[in-house]
């Protein structure tokens, strides 16, 4: 017999894209179990190992729950209303002093999965009026908003694939059975992928690395770092030069066909080959069955937006699934109907407003790329940045050239963080505001359920009720905002100002699309597994945010941006190798990332049970590469490259492709003052401390992790 003190509470992960339902069984207030919920309409019961792990940072003992001041002493507890107002003056004073620019802020990741920071993030951006705001955007899918913008107006209209629907799905960089699916909300990618196997359909892969989601695709195909933008051009070359195209209704809403059927003419299969890896057979045979595919859709994730040509791969991905008719149509790219509509909420995203004082490179949508953050600390100067705002993020770890970054945050006069660990990045705070975390928050998805593969609308209340010295992530922006405006805060925190996320939330959804139908925070608070609003519809051209209601193919930004191609590739008649792969200062090998399903980014190594079993933070390289440079099985191996130098654990394997090396992000726990003790335990090397600020899609500023050349050595 079940006792009556058990009960099971209903929600959706907060940790990555996927929106997993879980069922959640409690015995008095302990949870006894994190199961996935079978009811649950839109992920019907997947759930991967992190969602186990929830319970692991509620219970962390590392976990920060109140206000932490550094001293010489160490780090002290100290009140909100201290904390706050403190904050607050010093944020000011900075800014009185040396001007607005003065103080930057960096958003980290988790703020785009936590309801309470979407909604109230921008007000603290605004109430400091400065320029210098950074996020992980520019180290992640800044090329998607790009190309968003200037292709169909609105930095958020996204194109998602239709997985439930496709007859042949073409993958560029991206695994989403590691990462569960990026930018492709699915609850459960891997239930959709056998899908379109079972129905007779193709998957193909294009990926420098014999991925976890090649051994579910039908095909897969090795690609040098970075030589993507080729291969797409020779497979629109092809379409266009055989006479493929079939934009169906589509062409009656663009603009500039003629101009991307110029562009693409000089780039051959044959001419791309050597540069790309890939036989010239093959890009002719993927284009022909992209083009014959009833419904196809192809969609390129973080391996293509964190490369060089990052922009122009987005927007060549875009054309092919335009040129083809699969934009806009069942089992192509398609355009959600979001229960909250943030897109119609959110700013289109301008460009070029003003640009970094150091470097010079342009904002785009109110942000400069983070790759330029330490040279904005470490430059003297008017504008110069002395104090800093860090949310939910660990750049030290997650940008980069991180170390240069780890070195211009120490430097710094003021540094408030809001996060619940004192991590790599946070350790350089004065103060730092912890949230709640997880379990403790309610929760609604308004960014991923925009970048669905299916309609659907899900709200979840907190587990656990917060302590009553605990504060929300909004309400200590609310606090802030107050304090900065000039009325410090008590100890209570109260604002009688503003709404609640979930006043908001239940705005949102009355006046969204669902609203005339009566949709409504009650209607959602009834429904604990979440409501299935149905499949993706076709949505164009009313959808579009462009002043004409149509496409732009062809951007002069993107044309522009196609002579640094040939610039760094030196395209001609003749196929040429790849400028990429031929070495430069010694430096022979091309690093690429690896995600792993029990990893979250930097931040969820404090779990014991996520971290358990051998060590992940290894190089895998190809037998040959290791051969060639004397290297054995399990040594450990130094990298180097411009900016920075590792020693790590060496992984023969023949699913790294030759010529390059694979390391994995978030690692490195072992840089002093950090409260981290799990993660201390298996600190691993910083990827980060590799990579290279200078090294950037020029287009768009976001940073290029693919491709930065390294050496290794025995040593
Ligand atoms: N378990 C887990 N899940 C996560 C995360 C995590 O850290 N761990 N992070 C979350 C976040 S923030 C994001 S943005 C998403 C990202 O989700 P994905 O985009 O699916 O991320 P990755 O698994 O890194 O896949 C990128 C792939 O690109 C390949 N690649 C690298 N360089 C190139 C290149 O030049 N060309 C091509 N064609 N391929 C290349 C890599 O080998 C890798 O297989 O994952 C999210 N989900
Ligand atoms: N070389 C290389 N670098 C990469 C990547 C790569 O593939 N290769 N991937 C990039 C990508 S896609 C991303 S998104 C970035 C991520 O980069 P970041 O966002 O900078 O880093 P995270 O590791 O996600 O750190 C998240 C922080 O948020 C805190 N946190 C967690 N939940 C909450 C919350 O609810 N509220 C608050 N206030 N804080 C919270 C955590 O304690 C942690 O400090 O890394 C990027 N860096
Ligand atoms: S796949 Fe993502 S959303 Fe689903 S349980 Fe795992 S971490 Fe949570
Ligand atoms: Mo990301």
């Amino acid at each position: 017999m079940i006792p009556q003190t058990t009960h099971t509470h209903y929600r959706t992960c907060n940790l990555c894209e996927a929106m997993c339902g879980l069922a959640i069984d409690m015995h008095e207030q302990r949870i006894v179990a994190i199961r996935g919920d079978a009811a649950d309409p839109f992920s019907k019961g997947h759930i991967c190992p992190k969602a186990t792990a929830l319970q692991d940072v509620y219970a962390d003992p590392d976990r920060l729950k109140t206000p932490m001041r550094r001293t010489v002493h160490g780090w002290q507890a100290i009140g909100w209303a201290e904390a706050i107002n403190e904050v607050a003056s010093k944020l000011r004073q900075t800014q009185a002093a040396h001007g607005n620019n003065a103080v930057g802020v960096y958003l980290g990741n988790p703020n785009v999965h936590n309801v309470g920071s979407m909604l109230f993030s921008a007000s603290i951006i605004k109430a400091l009026r400065s320029q210098n705001i950074f996020s992980a955007t520019s180290v992640d899918q800044l090329p998607h908003q790009f190309v968003a913008r200037h292709m169909f107006g609105h930095q958020f209209l996204l194109p998602i694939p239709d997985v439930e629907r496709t007859d042949y799905f073409l993958i560029l960089g991206a695994n989403p059975m590691a990462s569960n699916g990026s930018l492709m909300t699915a609850g459960g990618i891997e239930r959709h992928l056998k899908g379109i196997k079972h129905r007779g359909g193709k998957i193909v892969l294009i990926d420098p690395r014999r991925s976890e989601t090649a051994d579910v695709a039908n095909e897969h195909i090795f690609i040098k770092p970075n030589s993507d933008v080729l291969l797409l051009l020779a497979m629109l070359h092809t379409i266009f030069a055989e006479g493929l195209a079939k934009p169906d209704r589509l062409a009656e809403f663009c603009n500039g066909w003629d101009a991307v059927r110029a562009s693409v003419a000089a780039y051959s299969p044959h001419v791309v080959s050597a540069a790309t890896g890939i036989a010239a057979e093959t890009i002719l045979r993927l284009a022909r069955e992209f083009a014959a595919a009833p419904r196809a859709v192809c969609y390129g994730r973080v391996g293509l937006s964190m490369q060089r040509f990052g922009g122009l791969c987005q927007w060549l991905i875009n054309l092919l699934n335009i040129v083809t008719g699969n934009l806009d149509r069942a089992g192509g790219a398609m355009f959600t109907t979001p229960a909250i509509d943030m897109v119609d909420g959110a700013r289109a995203g301008k460009f070029g407003r003003w640009r970094s004082r150091v470097r010079g490179l342009p904002e785009f949508a109110g942000e400069l790329p983070v790759a330029t953050l330490a040279e904005e600390i470490l430059t003297a100067g008017d504008g110069q940045i002395r104090a800093m705002v860090t949310v939910a993020g660990n750049p030290v770890l997650s940008t980069p050239n991180g170390g240069q970054l780890d070195t211009a945050l120490a430097s710094l006069d003021f540094m408030v963080a809001i996060d619940i660990y004192i991590n790599e990045t946070t350790r350089h705070a004065h103060i730092i505001l912890p949230p709640t975390a997880g379990l403790e928050c309610e929760h609604y998805d308004i960014i991923f359920h925009v970048l669905a593969i299916h309609n659907s609308a899900k709200y979840s209340p907190p587990l656990f009720a917060a302590a009553p010295d605990q504060r929300h992530d909004w309400q200590i922006y609310q606090a802030l905002v107050q304090a900065l405006g000039g009325s410090p805060v008590d100890e209570a925190m109260s604002s009688a100002k503003s709404m609640t996320p979930a006043q908001l939330l239940d705005l949102g959804l009355r006046y969204g699309p669902y609203g005339a139908s009566g949709l409504s925070l009650d209607k959602l608070k009834a429904e604990p597994h979440g409501v299935d609003l149905g499949p993706l519809q076709p949505r164009l051209p009313e959808r579009l945010f462009t002043p004409d209601k149509r496409i732009q193919l062809a951007p002069d930004l993107f044309l522009n941006d196609l002579a640094r191609v040939q610039a760094v590739f030196k395209i001609s008649e003749v196929s040429e190798p790849s400028e990429a792969s031929k070495t430069s200062e010694g430096y022979d090998l091309m690093l690429i990332g690896r995600r792993h399903l029990r990893s979250n980014n930097s931040w969820m190594h404090n779990s014991e049970r996520l971290v358990r079993g051998k060590d992940r933070c290894t190089v895998l390289m190809h037998p040959h590469d290791a051969a060639t440079r004397g290297l054995h099985p399990q040594q450990t191996v130094t990298i180097k490259s411009r900016v920075g130098q590792v020693s790590l654990p060496l992984e023969i394997s023949d699913d790294v492709m030759l010529g390059v090396g694979s390391v994995p992000h978030g690692w490195g726990h072992d840089r002093a003052g950090t409260r981290l003790q799990v993660a201390q335990r298996q600190a691993g090397v910083s990827i980060n401390d590799l990579t290279d600020e200078v090294f950037l899609d020029d287009l768009t500023g976001n940073a290029a992790f693919s491709g930065v050349q390294v050496s290794v050595t025995g040593l």
